[in-house]
């Protein structure tokens, strides 16, 4: 059929079973969206600010496992959503971006609302393209869609300028793609993983290392049993949270720099390392000449160009975690006796018991710590848990009671402030059974607060969460620890009224300053299912602990029973 640009991205939309599309419209991108119009097959979700858009594209992808996908039109449009991409490439969220973009006559012009998105997004994308003849654009779509799922996955973006939207040609989606330069290696090598599975077999003190390819890959049920079969104790970076039960007597918690004592330590100690779909982040790793000094080092992952990056190592394996470990498995079944690791096992749980994760109650305002441990006591399961960035964040991966891979969605590798209210908007519209919860702090929730009215309007019940400690905290602590309280442009005593904030958008506000205040706000606003801000006084000199300083090695924490007040 012959169908104009516009219309041939619709159908592409429609062919990968895209429902919800994110976005906010301008110029150059004005003919797809009246494509948009005539619709009834999907849903747009005009958010108030396309760095919105991205985040909350994330926030489905996230939840959901699907491509996430985000519409925005040429210069200022893009540029906004740029800290999106950038966020979901450091994070690898699979999302396909389509910008518009000036007339192909007027590139180069500086033309009105022009600017080279592709040279601006091929830092940060997996792969981008302009599309110069919509002949080709069936063909691009089809490839934006598969690569940004396969492999590693990651954003794709695009570029689409207004007169290629309005050609019209002859359309057929393809079937397949074939893209000679791309062909990502699913499947690991089989010598490989007989070798891993042999030093499992021989190893006195290994530690599963688990990063985000493992929820990526949808890989925790496989881990879950691998794990269990062999009796090695796990430890999770921040981005795996949820693979393992926060309650799996083999977990010892979070690692790296505000990771627990017993994880630190136990990769300290530990004589082998089986990384999976992790990267050797350097908030993982401390010092790297100090990490994991006395291990070998298994590393599965999908990307070739993350093993032996940073961390050489012993048994490289290129493949998908899930279908690797289920390998392992079938192999260990033999070879593998978990009780050769019971001693190892003790050694792990003498250093959990010589310093546990925990917080002291020496106060009479609310400790932050608490109003997570209290949602995950009220909501738990229920709840799929979103976060900004701070010690907010820090504080939700040490003490929410994570059950399941896909509940926890929070910006890692960019640590991007204003992440977490869109990203939970399209949590909520990728999972309308569950709760939504965004922790955030009194400075993140300022960033993308404008979204109140993409909430209210698309009736995504979100609730957010402030642990207001009217700091930027995180600076604030490092202010603190390492200059000497010079507390420099940190300092957030004045603030909006932010019950009155959520209600002039049409939303409900609760102040909160006592546990009980606390249990109430929840409790009414998981009654009324409405959009809600709770701002919830806390005790404004926390720190987050323990911590390991920048650069310094694991074993060397600073930890609560020395903590400066
Ligand atoms: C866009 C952006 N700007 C600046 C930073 C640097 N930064 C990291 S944490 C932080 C403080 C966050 O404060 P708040 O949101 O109040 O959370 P808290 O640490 O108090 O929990 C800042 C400014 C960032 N991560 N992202």
């Amino acid at each position: 059929m012959q169908i104009s640009g516009a219309q041939m991205v619709i159908e592409a939309l429609i062919a990968e079973n895209v429902t919800t599309v994110f976005g906010y419209p301008g110029g150059a991108i004005m003919n797809v969206y009246d494509e948009i119009y005539k619709q009834e097959g999907f849903e747009h979700i005009l958010t108030r600010h396309e760095q919105a858009a991205i985040h909350a594209a994330e926030g489905y992808a996230k939840v959901t496992g699907k491509v996430g996908v985000a519409m925005i039109t040429s210069g200022p449009g893009f540029t906004n959503a740029v800290t999106g991409l950038a966020d979901a490439y450091m994070d690898s969220i699979p999302l396909v971006v389509i910008s518009g973009q000036v007339p192909m006559s007027l590139i180069g012009t500086d033309a009105f609302q022009e600017i080279d998105a592709v040279g601006i997004s091929r830092a940060c994308t997996k792969h981008n393209y302009l599309v110069t003849d919509a002949k080709d654009l069936p063909r691009i779509l089809k490839e934006a869609f598969y690569i940004a799922a396969s492999g590693r996955p990651g954003p794709v973006h695009v570029d689409i300028p207004k007169d290629v939207t309005a050609q019209i040609e002859e359309f057929v989606y393809p079937e397949n793609v074939d893209i000679p330069t791309y062909k990502p290696t699913v499947k690991g090598n089989k010598r490989q993983i007989k070798k891993a599975v042999e030093a499992i077999a021989e190893a006195k003190r290994p530690l599963f290392y688990l990063g985000g390819g493992v929820i990526n890959s949808n890989a925790a049920e496989e881990v879950r049993a691998f794990v269990k079969q062999t009796g090695i104790p796990a430890v999770e970076t921040f981005m795996a949270r949820g693979t393992l039960r926060y309650d799996d007597p083999l977990l010892i918690s979070m690692l790296g720099m505000h990771g627990s004592y017993a994880a630190n330590m136990a990769m300290s100690e530990t004589d082998l390392v089986i990384a999976l779909g992790a990267r050797f982040d350097d908030r993982v790793t401390g010092k790297l000449s100090e990490f994991a000094k006395h291990a070998g080092i298994i590393h599965v992952d999908i990307d070739p160009a993350s093993i032996s990056k940073l961390v050489n190592a012993d048994y490289p394996i290129v493949g998908d975690v899930k279908g690797v470990v289920a390998e392992m498995i079938e192999l260990a079944k033999e070879q593998v006796d978990p009780k050769r690791y019971l001693p190892w096992l003790e050694t792990v749980d003498h250093f959990d018991k010589l310093h546990p994760l925990r917080y002291i109650e020496d106060t009479d305002r609310i400790k932050p710590q608490w109003v997570i441990e209290r949602v995950g006591e009220l909501l738990g399961d229920d709840a799929n848990i979103s976060t900004d960035v701070g010690q907010h964040q820090m504080w939700t991966a040490q003490f929410y009671p994570f059950t399941r891979p896909r509940q926890w969605v929070s910006s890692g590798g960019l640590g991007t402030m204003g992440f977490g209210f869109p990203a939970a908007l399209g949590v909520k519209r990728g999972a309308m059974d569950k709760i939504s919860i965004n922790f955030t702090g009194d400075g993140s929730i300022l960033m993308n607060i404008q979204e109140l009215m993409t909430a209210v309007e698309k009736k995504l019940p979100v609730i957010n969460i402030i642990l207001n400690n009217n700091y930027l905290g995180m600076v604030r602590q490092w202010q603190t620890l390492f200059y000497n309280k010079r507390h420099s442009e940190t300092d957030l005593s004045m603030q909006p009224d932010f019950v009155m904030l959520a209600e002039s958008f049409g939303g409900v506000g609760y102040r909160v300053s006592t546990k009980e205040e606390f249990d109430a706000a929840l409790k009414d606003a998981v009654e009324k299912n409405v959009v809600a801000i709770i701002d919830v006084k806390v005790e404004r000199l926390e720190n987050v602990l323990p911590m390991v300083p920048s650069g310094g090695s694991l074993f060397n924490m600073m930890l609560l029973e020395n903590k400066e007040s």
